[in-house]
């Protein structure tokens, strides 16, 4: 049996399917990735620029590159892979999306599939883009505001309490929300398949997710154009991009 055949047998059967997004599914979205050889961190590496270090010693240079990105997903749309799975999760299985990605384009692919019903949404272990946070006081809230990081002076400011704000995101060296991760590792262990698609599987927690679905008996599938740390673990490997993969791989497993 083809790994394509194994994988779909394995989500037909499924009840429930815990789904893995990294970077790699938003990239046919126009949305970069990180660490691909045209990605975010060509200048940079991640483990200098998406630090506190960073932000405690140059806090406009780390706004000047949110507010860039803000403003590039913000002009994006999801695109078929994002769709096609938040159409599998109008069917009869439990399918939870758990992203690392920071963009939005999940929860607007949800909206497209159902508007107006506002749906669960992914588990976002790495916070979002469109969320800021006050180094001062700690308050989280919505910020979809463009960013001026001309200076010190004008960077994102709390609304409750005037002090200097930060993206609400996890960074390398934080520690991810408790809660969400529980839930993901409790979500990802007594699903019957979880479908990893677009992430380098380096960074980690997340990268131990599909570890849980393997470890409760389940079947890992992997979605990506190369090869990554989870290939040799996966029980199917398909090897290509996620707009063109997920579709015909969960075509019709919306109908009962
Ligand atoms: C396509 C495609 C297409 C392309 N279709 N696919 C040693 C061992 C284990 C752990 C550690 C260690 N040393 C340090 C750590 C801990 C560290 C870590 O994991 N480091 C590793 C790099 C080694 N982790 C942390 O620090 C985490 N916190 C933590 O562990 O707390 C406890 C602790 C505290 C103190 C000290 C030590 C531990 C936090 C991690 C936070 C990561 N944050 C970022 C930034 C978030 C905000 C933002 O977006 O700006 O999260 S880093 C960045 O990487 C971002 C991403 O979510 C994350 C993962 O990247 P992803 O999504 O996989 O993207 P890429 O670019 O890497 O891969 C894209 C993939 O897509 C590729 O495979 C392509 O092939 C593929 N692709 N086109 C499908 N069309
Ligand atoms: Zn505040």
């Amino acid at each position: 049996m083809s790994d394509w055949s194994k994988a779909r047998a394995a989500l037909e059967a499924a009840r429930n399917i815990v789904v893995l997004t990294g970077a790699g599914v938003s990239a046919e979205s126009g949305v970069p990735t990180f660490r691909d050889t045209d990605g975010l961190w060509h200048r940079f590496r991640p483990e200098e620029l998406a630090t506190p270090e960073a932000f405690r010693d140059d806090p406009r240079l780390v706004w000047e590159w949110y507010g860039w990105r803000r403003e590039r997903v913000a002009a994006c749309a999801p695109n078929a892979g994002h769709l096609s799975l938040a159409r599998l999760a109008l069917g009869p299985r439990g399918v939870t999306v758990v992203t690392q990605n920071v963009d939005d384009l999940h929860e607007r692919a949800d909206d497209e599939m159902q508007p107006g019903t506002g749906g669960a949404g992914p588990l976002h272990l790495h916070g979002s883009l469109f969320r800021s946070r006050c180094t001062a006081c700690g308050v989280s809230y919505p910020d979809r505001e463009p960013v001026d990081a001309t200076d010190e002076d004008s960077l994102p400011r709390c609304p409750a309490c005037g002090g200097l704000a930060r993206p609400d995101v996890v960074w390398f060296g934080e520690l991810l929300d408790e809660d969400l991760l529980r839930r993901a590792f409790r979500l990802a262990r007594d699903a019957d398949v979880c479908l990893v698609v677009g992430t380098s599987s380096v960074v980690y927690p997340a990268a131990s997710v599909p570890r849980y679905t393997r470890a409760g008996g389940g079947f890992v599938i992997e979605v990506n154009p190369s090869r990554t740390p989870l290939s040799a673990l996966a029980d199917a490997v398909l090897q290509g991009p996620a707009g063109g993969m997920i579709p015909p791989l969960v075509a019709d497993l919306w109908s009962p």
